[in-house]
């Protein structure tokens, strides 16, 4: 029998009280006007830009395409730098943009974007950086706009998780010329199907509008080549249902980040990664780190274990984008950190579906599989494989608990 009766899911979508949204797409229904920048949109995209400080969020039909319009409307020539541990929809979004994405290492600490390795990725063919801020958590700006200075590029970021994020005590929305959203059923916020381009740049803002409708600039004449990339009245309905109860999801997927770190501190070979203290962060991931050397389990083995169990983890990202079949002959630069950080991550359920006794389960699965692993260490010899058992002993010193960390428990774990 696995630990869970029902699946305990990564990316299970947050959908508020029931009867509210209804109502919402309801009066949609009735009015008659379900897509082509009705009401509903209007307001989504006023009420999304005062919360991330920007003149300007227009939203889309999806994230991938929010990007595509976006680097677009910068007027990109050649290769743009971007990280390879991301998505793969980032680098399609720049190939898809008639653009040759040029992979970069990230800082094996913050998951983002290392400004020395763009740095050396920059070639007199480059025009542009294109940051990601994986799992919320904002790329080093300072540092990356440094470099676009130096070599004259522009500087863009993939915000597809960062929804409700800062940097530096400035909403994510308004660094570089322009940053682009996520608003997948699997994210903090979500219109079912979503995304938007937010930015303080007037002139890219209006592009992006006219390429998302035909190029249409508000007649029928099409002053530039554009498609299909509208968001429909009922998805808007859906995001509209959701704003003003963010706050509250940002605090259930932080007591749940922090419960798991809880859980697992000490553990030597298993790092949960945190979100940084000083900024706004909406805690919508749960990256789990896995040293197979340190823990005696390799990430691939903890996530069949899990799946399993029915806990549904995901080894986001992996594999890394450079090695996708469709870029592996793309020039890269060394990605000993992308490599290290595809093979180890493994992102752990969270979100409301998630109750804080579920995430208690899933720790004490994991911690278990450890403490297994570290009694049956394999030894490999050429191909033949020894099996070295250690009779239950926690057999070395790396394997005994690291002195606890100091993991503020800033929240009671009440169950909800
Ligand atoms: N840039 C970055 C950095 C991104 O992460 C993404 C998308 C984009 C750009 C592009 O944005 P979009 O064009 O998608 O708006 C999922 C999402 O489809 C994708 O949006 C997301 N990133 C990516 C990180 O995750 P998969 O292939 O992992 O999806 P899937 O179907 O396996 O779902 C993940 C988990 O969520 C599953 O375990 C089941 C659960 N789930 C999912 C859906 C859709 C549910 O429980 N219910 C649902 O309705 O890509």
């Amino acid at each position: 029998m696995p630990a869970f009766d029902s699946p305990l899911f990564v990316g299970r979508p947050w959908l508020p009280d029931r009867e509210p949204l209804l109502a919402l797409i309801g009066d949609v229904l009735d009015s008659g006007q379900i897509s082509n920048g009705g009401p509903r949109v209007a307001e989504l995209e006023r009420r999304v830009a005062a919360l991330h400080e920007v003149r300007h969020c227009v939203a889309t039909c999806n994230g991938t395409l929010a990007l595509e319009l976006m680097l677009r409307a910068a007027q990109l020539t050649g290769e743009v730098v971007i990280p390879s541990f991301t998505f793969i929809a980032t680098a399609h979004a720049v190939s898809r943009a008639g653009l040759t994405p040029v992979f970069a290492d990230v800082n094996p600490l913050t998951h983002n974007l290392d400004p020395e390795a763009v740095e050396r990725a920059v070639t007199p063919r480059t025009s542009a950086i294109l940051g990601v801020h994986l799992w919320g958590r904002p790329c080093d700006i300072v540092g990356l706009s440094a470099v676009a200075e130096r070599h004259g590029l522009q500087l863009l970021f993939d915000a597809a998780h960062g929804f409700g994020c800062s940097y530096r005590g400035r909403m994510l929305g308004g660094h570089g010329r322009a940053e682009a959203f996520s608003f997948h059923a699997t994210k903090f916020f979500h219109t079912i199907e979503g995304g938007a381009v937010m930015t303080d740049d007037d002139d890219l803002a209006e592009s992006v509008r006219r390429q998302r409708n035909f190029g249409f600039a508000g007649s029928l004449d099409s002053v530039m080549v554009g498609g299909n990339a509208k968001l429909n009245e009922i998805c808007a309905a859906v995001g509209l249902s959701q704003l003003d109860g963010l706050d509250e999801l940002a605090a259930i997927n932080r007591r749940r980040h922090a419960l798991y770190r809880h859980e697992l501190q000490g553990i030597s070979g298993l790092h949960v990664v945190d979100y940084p203290n000083e900024e706004r962060s909406n805690y919508h991931f749960v990256p789990l780190e896995v040293d197979a050397e340190a823990t005696g389990v390799g990430r691939d083995d903890l996530l069949a274990h899990l799946l399993g169990e029915n806990v549904i983890a995901r080894p986001y990202f992996s594999p890394p984008c450079h090695r996708a079949s469709v870029y592996r002959d793309l020039r890269t630069g060394g990605l000993e950190a992308t490599e290290q950080l595809a093979s180890r991550t493994l992102a752990l359920p969270t979100g409301p579906a998630v109750s804080l006794q579920d995430v208690r389960t899933v720790c004490e699965l994991i911690r278990s599989a450890v403490s297994r692993a570290r009694s049956t260490r394999r030894v490999h010899h050429g191909s033949s494989r020894q099996i070295e058992s250690t009779n239950g002993r926690i057999p070395t010193a790396r394997a005994r608990r690291e002195p606890r960390r100091d993991v503020p428990l800033v929240e009671h774990f009440e169950d909800r």
